[in-house]
């Protein structure tokens, strides 16, 4: 269903915007930051922090929260990244949205969405994101061969998703900079730690590690990096308090 809406929208998205406009974007000349600098940053702590409006098993997470003033936070407390949706359909998400994270802080941004052509790679680069998602689930090896050469060609980084052991083994390829092992079902919804720890051994070294959704509390982190984990992808627990930019710091400790 998500593919199927993306192939729509991209569709939608190049009769309006050419290619040649997406490169005449400022950000397209900008060298984008190095996700591994900032992830193993002494003075950073390894959190990607998220700007997440609602999702399709949650609903609506939060409906006020202003992303410049967000993001700044994040970025204040020392995350070593930002994730930024822009899906509209199912995550209330926004080209703007990225745009507005990426003129406010001045560390890598990940552009959170299904990417499934090469077009949505040059949006990432044109609205200022440093990296993209490439989700397992939802690609072919071939796919993902092409679209991490793609990506890494315009200079972004590029970070594979997987749930298990055999998404991990059919999608794994040299045109990668980070592999996420994603805690949460996408079938079914339900989330398991012990996801990342069955997995990590399972990641070459040459690659970022990093563990994705359902982190909610400062020991898991801690138990994670004991794990060889370098990376930790946190959204909701951030995003469904009052203040998420104040929320991150009961994280950092
Ligand atoms: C964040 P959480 O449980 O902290 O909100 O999870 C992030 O991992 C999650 O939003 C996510 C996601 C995705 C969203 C992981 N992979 C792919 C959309 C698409």
């Amino acid at each position: 269903k998500i593919v199927l809406r993306k192939k729509e929208e991209v569709a939608i998205a190049k009769q309006q915007v050419s290619v040649q406009d997406l490169e005449n974007s400022i950000h397209f000349k900008r060298n984008p930051y190095s996700f591994k600098d900032f992830l193993l940053a002494e003075d950073r702590t390894g959190i990607i922090s998220e700007f997440k409006r609602r999702s399709p098993s949650k609903g609506l997470i939060n409906g006020i929260a202003d992303v410049a003033e967000v993001t700044r936070a994040y970025n204040a407390a020392g995350a070593s990244a930002l994730s930024v949706l822009t899906d509209v359909d199912f995550f209330g998400g926004k080209m703007e949205d990225l745009i507005a994270a990426r003129a406010a802080n001045e560390i890598p941004i990940l552009r959170k969405d299904f990417m499934i052509d090469e077009y949505q790679i040059l949006e990432a680069k044109a609205w200022g994101a440093d990296i993209i998602l490439l989700i397992a689930a939802i690609l072919t090896p071939k796919q993902i061969i092409d679209f991490g050469t793609f990506a890494q060609n315009l200079d972004l980084n590029v970070l594979l998703e997987v749930h298990n052991q055999e998404e991990l083994e059919r999608s794994i390829c040299p045109n990668l900079d980070a592999i996420g092992v994603n805690n949460r079902n996408l079938a079914n919804f339900t989330v398991d730690i012990q996801t990342s720890f069955d997995l990590v051994n399972k990641i070459p070294d040459e690659f970022l590690k990093i563990s994705e959704s359902a982190i909610s509390d400062p020991k898991t982190i801690r138990e994670l990096k004991a794990a060889g984990f370098n990376g930790f992808l946190i959204g909701e627990n951030f995003m469904k308090t009052e203040n998420p930019g104040l929320a991150i710091h009961e994280f950092v400790t």
